[in-house]
């Protein structure tokens, strides 16, 4: 259902501005940040910490804040990435959500949508984006090994999302950066860290591991942190409060 909304999405935004135009924009020339120094950067936390309005699990989260004051808390918090949905139907996120979180930092910026199309990849980089998401779920080993590759081809760097050891092995490509294990299973919402260690043994220790979704307190990464995981990626948690920086460094 997601698939099919965002195939026509993708064929309007297309008719409303040309690969020229995407590619004319200030940030397509710009040089990405390296998602995995920041996130071995001992002076961080690990932590991808995310701009989320709205879930379909959830409803709205939070629709007060600012996508800057927000930002900018979770990086002086010490994020080691930000990750902005830009998904509008189910997530109530944006494009302009992902520019403006662009501008206002200088930690790597993961735009959150479901990747079907090469175009959106061209529009990631215009927009101002560090790293794509391509979820193992929606998308065919094929079409994973050519987006990451397009990805890989304008310094994007590729965070293949998983969430069994199907998907894990059937998806893995040499021009992907990192795997996330999502501990929420898109069919049906329901969530487990356990899915984390299951699969954490069955990721090559060339890719940068990262634990998504339902993480909720330090213990929790302290232990995601001994099963061998660089990356936490948090939403839900901080977002839920007024503050959602000030949350994270609490
Ligand atoms: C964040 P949480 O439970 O901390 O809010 O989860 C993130 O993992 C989640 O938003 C997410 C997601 C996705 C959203 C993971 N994969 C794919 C949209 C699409």
């Amino acid at each position: 259902k997601i698939v099919i909304h965002k195939k026509k999405e993708v064929e309007r935004a297309k008719k409303r501005t040309s690969y020229t135009q995407l590619e004319e924009a200030d940030f397509f020339a710009r040089e990405c940040y390296s998602f995995k120094d920041f996130l071995l950067d001992p002076a961080r936390t690990g932590i991808i910490a995310e701009f989320k309005r709205k879930s379909p699990s959830k409803g709205i989260i939070n629709d007060k804040v600012t996508v800057k004051n927000v930002t900018n808390g979770y990086a002086a918090a010490g994020a080691s990435a930000l990750s902005v949905l830009t998904d509008r139907n189910f997530f109530m996120g944006k494009k302009a959500d992902l520019i403006a979180a662009r501008k206002a930092n200088t930690i790597p910026v993961l735009r959150k949508d479901f990747m079907i199309d090469e175009y959106q990849i061209i529009e990631a980089k215009a927009f101002g984006a560090d790293i794509i998401l391509l979820i193992a779920a929606i998308l065919t080993p094929a079409e994973i090994g050519k987006m990451a590759t397009l990805a890989k081809s304008l310094g994007l760097n590729v965070l293949l999302e998983v969430h069994n050891l199907e998907e894990l092995e059937r998806s893995l490509h040499p021009s992907l950066d990192a795997i996330g294990v999502n501990n929420r299973n898109l069919a049906d919402f329901t969530v487990s860290v356990e899915t984390s260690y299951q699969l954490a043994p069955h990721i090559p220790a060339a890719f940068l591991k990262i634990s998504e979704s339902a993480i909720s307190n330090p213990e929790t990464i302290k232990q995601l942190k001994l099963a061998g995981f660089n990356g936490f990626l948090i939403g839900e948690n901080f977002m839920k409060q007024e503050d959602p920086g000030k949350a994270m460094l609490e």
